[in-house]
């Protein structure tokens, strides 16, 4: 792939050689986590596929795009609602911040406890690794986390980057706000695009994304069955590349990969032995390609079978409600529909805790792995009120807080084989 598009990336001002390096331990780790998998599902070819063409044919789609006058606008969390963008003919790429590239890049800027999904997409920036930041005309920011809200500061200095604020509680105060921002960002797109969202294009757009939505909802739905259909990692990568790929290829490949696992589901056919444990996966989101932990799990003996979490059913959980005509009614309709979100920012958050305890019943989970990343306050914090509300149910919950490195690979397969032992039958 490197010499196809050598040219492409020099021309976004990539480092080269830096970029070059990257790629390779990329395909290393994607060959030992995914490719090396037992039993995997047909469909899955597209994904792998898609992940090998992760800097290759899907920037050249939005390099290809600019060119037509199309503007790229990247996203850093799941509060951004992305149909607004679609709907004024642009293209929303989420970006991800997964890996730990370019970490001495991004801690000459920030503190070195910063959590690593901040220092990720720092450092992607400052190393020049990353095509997608560079094929974008500009980034939104968000108020959620401290340490998002004050990089996105000085990240602007490097990239243009627009900062929506997101209300803390869930009020009606809060409400109003939201509805506010909802409405300047939709003038900030209509501004940068030169197109005017009207009740035609903003329904074609939630139309769009509720499907992408619905077929993520469908394959989460093939995951109660037991055995599992499908291994969480793949899951985890599904989601993941939800947030680059073209939307309506995206959900077509995955609803035919859906019926692929409806037959294995009919005929009782699972991934994994009958008697593995099954693992719900609960926090922050899981960035590409942080696989560590999902890998980790799935290496001692158990399954993944649902993730609480922004790269998983936080994000696919609600649709947007399609019942408005006017543009007016189709906004409030989005403010809603994202007010819903339970992200640990939120105080108080009692949602996100029903849903945990709601969904770890529905899945017939064994056990929770709470994930948390080391230096985030609103997940490690939270992770106490998590606990408690497991507790009252009976449900054995496991708390990691980790990073992207791979230091302490050997300390936590230790801890999460012994939790998965107290499930062994
Ligand atoms: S809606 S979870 S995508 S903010 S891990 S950067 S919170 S210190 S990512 Fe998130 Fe939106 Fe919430 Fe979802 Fe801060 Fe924590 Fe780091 Fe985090």
């Amino acid at each position: 792939m490197t010499e196809k598009y050598e040219k492409m990336w020099e021309e976004l001002g990539l480092d080269l050689a830096a970029h070059d390096s990257l790629l390779k331990v990329l395909g290393k780790f994607y060959g030992d986590i995914y490719l090396s998998q037992q039993k995997r599902l047909r469909g899955m070819e597209y994904l792998d596929f898609v992940l090998t063409e992760i800097h290759g044919l899907r920037i050249k789609e939005l390099v290809d795009a600019k060119k037509n006058g199309q503007k790229v606008i990247g996203t850093f969390c799941v509060f951004v609602p992305e149909e607004l963008i679609w709907a004024a003919n642009g293209i929303a790429v989420g970006l991800c911040a997964g890996a730990e590239a370019a970490l001495e890049e991004a801690e000459k800027v920030l503190p070195r406890n910063t959590c690593a999904l901040i220092k990720s997409f720092f450092g992607f920036k400052m190393a020049r690794l990353c095509p997608f930041i560079e094929s974008c005309d500009f980034v939104v920011g968000e108020t959620t986390c401290d340490g998002k809200k004050k990089a996105y500061e000085i990240f602007d200095q490097f990239k243009p980057t627009y900062i929506m604020e997101i209300p803390q509680r869930k009020e009606k105060i809060d409400r109003d706000l939201w509805k506010s921002e909802v409405i300047r960002f939709k003038e900030k797109i209509e501004e940068v695009t030169g197109q005017t969202i009207n009740s035609d294009n903003l329904k074609k757009a939630v139309k769009m994304i509720n499907d992408r939505r619905r077929t993520l909802q469908r394959l989460d739905s093939y995951r109660i069955a037991i055995p599992a259909p499908i291994s969480g990692r793949d899951v985890l990568l599904i989601n993941q590349i939800s947030f680059y790929d073209d939307p309506t290829r995206f959900t077509q490949k995955i609803n035919q990969l859906c019926d692929e696992i409806e037959e294995k589901v009919a005929k009782k056919e699972g991934v994994v032995p009958d008697g593995t444990a099954r693992l719900m996966l609960s926090g922050c989101p899981m960035a590409v390609p942080n696989w560590k932990l999902p890998y980790i799990v799935e290496s001692s003996g158990a399954v993944i079978v649902v993730e609480e979490s922004c790269i998983g059913q936080r994000n696919t959980r609600d649709l947007v409600s399609e019942e408005g005509e006017t543009v007016d009614g189709m906004i409030d309709n989005i403010v809603d529909r994202y007010m819903k979100i339970d992200c640990a920012c939120f105080t108080p958050n009692p949602e996100r805790l029903e849903h945990i305890v709601s969904t770890a019943k529905k899945y017939d989970v064994d056990g929770v792995i709470h994930y948390a990343l080391q230096f985030c306050h609103p997940y490690t914090i939270e992770a106490y009120k998590v606990e408690k509300a497991l507790e009252k149910e009976d449900i054995p919950l496991l708390k990691i807080e980790t990073d992207y490195s791979m230091e302490d690979v050997g300390q936590l397969k230790t801890r999460v084989e012994a939790f998965v032992e107290m499930f062994r039958k």
